[in-house]
């Protein structure tokens, strides 16, 4: 297969991590500002649909194309692009262009998930902000958000409020429930516009980096004018999420690990590799971003090698002359492995056999 096809469909069938939010700690319209990671190009897909009374059911389409990634660590620049918008008369592609930030997390030890966005969308012809505040507690993460938007039915720069809530209740790993509420302070009756309001459910489809969240909302289009107004439908749709790593695509040499002295190399068992106990200081690796993060690895004989896996797809650690096999590791888990006897073992991951290394016996 020719390389820039073979790539393509790398692309579509093996999309990177899970870096950036997926739609299990979000609802569909309170987004709490998520940020992609560098590296990281994000793609997400909403689809919702209305069908018109009988007799002639039509099936009216309001798709939403998200594109963005990192610019600095923290922020995400991208757009949404929404093709069959109600927002503005007669203008139904809205363009959002948007610039994130979310310097306060939790994960770094803030009480708070603090994030904002500016925009311009051009259907409405103007400026929006909007500040989220998020905390995750046990299985729930509640959001709260505050926008100013710019009025897509005046031309003077009038704004707009809007104020609302979202929740996201994890019930496992791979599956949560979602809800919002969000409503323009002053909503116009004469443009039917409603409070908005969605209600999810959630999926990380297992051993890939996508997420789908299945929901009925009465909001048409993603962008923040667009999640702050509801209609008189309801719509039903689902979100499918695509995190592309591109060091995957475009892949970097990571220099090699340094060397750490075996803990007790004089005790290596006869025979070729073994399985066991940690003997010493354990030489500590991981998977990362669907890379092993050390890929290139000299150790003394002796020395056990622990892998951890910090992605929330499964990875193996596999020789590629078949002496060891960790089988899947999930994420979150570690796999340990005393090396016994000197020699050059190239391995890989069984699932995604790009990601390589090499482990020098000495
Ligand atoms: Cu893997």
């Amino acid at each position: 297969m020719p390389r820039p096809l073979l790539s393509l469909v790398l692309l579509v069938t093996l999309p990177g991590v899970l870096a950036a939010q997926g739609s299990l700690d979000r609802s569909p319209n309170v987004s709490g500002d998520w940020v992609v990671r560098p590296g990281v190009v994000q793609f997400n897909f909403i689809h919702r649909f209305v069908r018109s009374p009988a007799p002639v059911r039509k099936v009216t389409n309001f798709p939403t194309f998200l594109l963005a990634t990192s610019v600095l660590k923290g922020t995400t620049l991208g757009f949404n692009y929404a093709t069959n918008s109600t927002l503005a008369p007669a203008y139904p592609n809205e363009w959002e262009f948007f610039l994130r930030a979310q310097p306060l997390t939790q994960a770094k030890g803030f009480p708070l998930d603090v994030g904002g966005q500016v925009d311009w969308n051009v259907a409405a012809d103007g400026l929006d902000g909007e500040l989220s505040l998020a905390r995750a507690i046990g299985p729930v993460r509640l959001m709260a958000v505050g926008r100013a938007l710019s009025d897509p039915y005046t031309t003077d720069g009038g704004a707009v409020f809007a104020f609302g809530g979202g929740g996201a209740l994890k019930l496992t790993r791979h599956l949560a429930l979602t809800g919002d509420l969000v409503s323009l302070t002053d909503p116009s009756a004469a443009r039917g516009e409603k409070a908005a309001w969605s209600a999810g459910l959630a999926i990380a489809i297992p051993s890939t980096p996508h997420t789908l969240s299945f929901h009925a909302t009465n909001t048409n289009t993603a962008t923040l004018q667009g999640a702050s107004r509801g209609a008189k439908q309801v719509r039903y749709g689902f979100e499918f999420t695509i995190p592309i790593t591109l060091a995957r695509y475009f892949g970097r040499k990571p220099a090699p690990a340094p060397a750490p002295a075996a803990g007790a190399a004089a005790a290596a068992a006869p025979g070729h590799v073994a399985e066991g106990p940690v003997t010493g200081t354990p030489f500590k690796s991981a998977m990362q971003a669907m890379q092993f993060s050390n890929q290139s690895i000299e150790i003394a004989v002796g020395t056990t090698i622990e892998w951890k896996n910090e992605d929330p797809v499964p990875h193996t650690v596999t020789a590629d002359d078949g002496s060891f096999d960790s089988g899947m590791i999930d994420g979150g888990q570690v796999w340990r492995y005393t090396f016994t006897k000197a020699g050059t073992y190239p391995f890989h991951c069984t699932p995604h056999p790009f990601m390589k290394g090499t482990i020098v016996v000495k």
